[in-house]
């Protein structure tokens, strides 16, 4: 395809194209599975990849981002872990002469010209499917159904967006009440301990839990077995990401929806790495088509699961 049609054009310079990428962190399966999709693209294609990990820390991030910048990258990519203090080191770059391609969690920036494009989900919506899946779970009624939430971290676009396209869904319905509502980080140990901390402050109120990520599912579903409850039937299970481990706790029982969420971002970095170093214009935001799975319908998915 594209490929081909390259090679036959003559160019002066054979130099492969060098990508920084500014990864956020490794606190979630779902990262992990990014993490390799991407590595694995640029292996198979002629970019050349800098791979810098942050764990968590944005000064990282923008530390990182900097020795790009000295090293003269021909594109910086960047998963940011928060969505605002980025414009300062955006411009740097932009006046570097630096393309920056924003993917997976976004920047809240106020001139759209600090970045090529986003690629990367659509969280509102998925907090909307979650929404939707609630409110045929739970049938109106004059008693109220308590809900607990536990976010990701604090100022991060999945995490804002969310929260807030399930509070849309179901702002009309009073009897839909949040008891709680907690960052625990996107981490295993995290949702552990604050679902824990649920338990004990609300009990068997807690009839619905709604969970930003796979990982604090996890940490939450040991959490209310350890407090002797049963998870998909006590307590209605909701996760986004929908990693294989998370399918297969759905198929035990254990969780009851999974808006699933694409890590699997690395193809479009590539294809999107090799546009821009053409000269090429790229749509500002790319968005990954994404599923749901119920109890129904996650069996089958299982076994093609690649992360
Ligand atoms: O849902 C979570 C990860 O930014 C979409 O970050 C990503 C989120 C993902 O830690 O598992």
């Amino acid at each position: 395809g594209q490929e081909s049609q390259e090679e036959s054009v003559t160019t002066p310079s054979t130099k492969n194209p060098i990508l920084g990428f500014s990864q956020l962190g490794s606190e979630s399966e779902w990262r992990l599975a990014n993490t390799s999709s991407i590595k694995n693209s640029a292996a198979e294609s002629d970019v050349e990849l800098n791979f810098q990990n942050a764990e968590q820390s944005q000064e990282k991030q923008i530390e990182a981002i900097r020795e790009f910048v000295k090293e003269k990258v021909d594109v910086i990519a960047i998963a940011p872990v928060v969505e605002t203090g980025w414009e300062p080191i955006l411009k740097e770059v932009k006046q570097a002469g630096i393309p920056v391609i924003i993917i997976d969690r976004l920047v809240v920036v106020t001139d759209p010209s600090l970045y090529v494009t986003y690629i990367g989900s659509d969280f509102y919506e998925e907090g909307r499917k979650a929404g939707k899946y609630l409110l045929d779970k739970i049938p109106k009624s004059n008693q109220s159904t308590g809900i607990v939430e536990l976010k990701g971290t604090e100022g991060s676009t999945p995490s804002i967006a969310r929260g807030k396209g399930l509070r849309d869904v179901i702002s009309s319905r009073g009897d839909l009440q949040f008891l709680k509502s907690e960052n625990a980080d996107f981490t295993v140990a995290k949702g552990k301990e604050v679902m824990k901390k649920f338990l004990q402050e609300k009990g068997r109120d807690i009839r619905v839990l709604y969970s930003h990520n796979d990982d604090m599912t996890f940490g939450a579903l040991e959490a209310i077995e350890e407090y002797g409850l049963v998870p998909g039937k006590d307590i209605v299970v909701i996760t986004v990401d929908g990693t294989r481990k998370a399918l297969q706790k759905m198929n035990e029982g254990k969780i009851n929806l999974v808006v699933e969420c694409n890590p699997l971002l690395g193809p479009n970095l590539i294809q999107a790495v090799k546009e821009v170093v053409k000269g090429s214009t790229l749509p500002k935001r790319i968005v990954t088509p994404e599923n749901v799975f119920t109890q129904v319908t996650a069996e089958k998915e299982i076994a093609s699961r690649s992360y």
